[in-house]
């Protein structure tokens, strides 16, 4: 699916998205879950392609056929890793489920509200003037959080410039995507200045411990993203003081089950958490918007109106309603793909009976 313009963060810059969608199909319902892996190995080690792979050649033929989706995790777990395959597996399983039995994600998953506030993740810029320009558009939008992705070479000056033009007021946060290491400290340090909510995965994804020191040397609170794949993970991140605030994000997280429990565990450690995005489509931003109505989700997500990234969505655009999504109310992820644009933009199917 093309983008509505080029995404760029420090790791590359995206034009399009290859979208892997998984549609179980059982006697009752069917279901779909969105794998949010890039084309390329970029964000993560995970791409569509190898997650396609996975699925076909290890996930199916290890799960038994009336699979609960509370079971699917323990089933897969044999298999190491690959956890953006894993979640699209089970979301697909989970909404098939919900959908035979009338729920909706958002109910089944404890959401504490019917709608969320949005933030906006907004890609480097070739100038400043044209990140202004975005950042104006964003806000006028009604995005009650702006998000700047930055690199070394794009950062102090970018911050700087969007709070001159746009205040104190506006809710700021910057994404590094691990393009920094611990001897900048002193250079994100400078970023103290500018009283930001977070900053997000500053340094390598296997780095905890250089996370947990570099907290010690930045007033800005450190938000992990990349890092935390799993529960465990983000309870040692914790232990260690690697961060205080964690992005969930259910693809990274191998599901929606776990990341709830991820979403639990913060609560316990007063650990603020915010719900990231991957430039999903209408499926997988239901499944985000109503994970992102739990309790503990005390800062606005990037979960995005469709506009965002798509010009056409394969499901009924969402759209920010003064600066909120509404959290889908029917059974399941409470939408589904609109047949003819789902046509238009698929490039490959493939049906595999278990
Ligand atoms: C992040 N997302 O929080 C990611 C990174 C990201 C909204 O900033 C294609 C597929 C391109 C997934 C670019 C946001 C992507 C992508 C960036 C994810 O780190
Ligand atoms: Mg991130």
């Amino acid at each position: 699916m093309p983008l509505v313009a080029p995404f760029r963060t420090s790791f590359g810059t995206e034009t399009a998205r290859d979208v892997l969608l998984v549609r179980v199909v059982t006697p009752d319902a069917e279901g779909w879950g969105e794998c949010v892996a890039m084309s390329e190995p970029l964000y993560s080690a995970e791409y569509v392609d190898g997650a396609a792979e996975v699925i076909r050649r290890f996930l199916l033929p290890a799960l038994p056929r009336d699979v609960h989706a509370q079971d699917v995790a323990r089933a897969l777990e044999p298999i190491k890793g690959h956890r953006m395959a894993k979640a699209a597996l089970e979301t697909a399983v989970l909404d098939a489920q919900l959908r035979a039995a009338g729920e909706s994600l958002g109910r089944f998953l404890g959401a504490a509200r019917t709608r969320v506030p949005c933030g906006v993740s907004v890609g480097i810029m070739d100038s400043v003037p044209r990140l202004l320009d975005a950042v104006a558009g964003y806000l006028d939008e009604g995005y009650v959080r702006i998000k700047l992705k930055i690199e070394p070479g794009w950062d102090i000056e970018p911050v700087r410039a969007v709070r001159e033009r746009f205040g104190d007021d506006v809710l700021l946060q910057v994404d590094a995507n691990a393009a920094y290491s611990l001897t900048d400290a002193r250079h994100l340090a400078r970023l103290d200045d500018f009283d930001l909510l977070l900053i997000e995965q500053p340094l390598a994804n296997d780095d905890l411990v250089q996370h947990a020191k570099l907290a010690t040397r930045v007033r800005t609170p450190i938000c992990l993203d990349e890092s935390i794949e799993s529960a465990e993970h983000a309870a040692a991140a914790i232990a260690l003081g690697s961060c205080s605030i964690i992005n969930v994000k259910p693809g990274r997280l191998g599901g929606y089950l776990e990341a709830r429990r991820v979403h639990d565990l913060c609560r316990a450690n007063g650990i603020a958490v915010w719900c990231g995005g991957m430039l999903e489509t209408g499926l997988g931003r239901a499944a985000n918007v109503a994970l992102a109505a739990l309790p503990g989700f005390t800062l606005p997500g990037d979960t995005s109106g469709s506009r965002r990234y798509f010009a056409t969505d394969v499901t009924e655009p969402f759209e920010l309603v003064d600066g909120h999504l509404e959290v889908p109310k029917g059974p399941g992820l409470g939408v589904e793909p609109i047949p003819s644009v789902l046509d238009e933009v698929t490039t490959a199917t493939e049906w595999i009976t278990l």
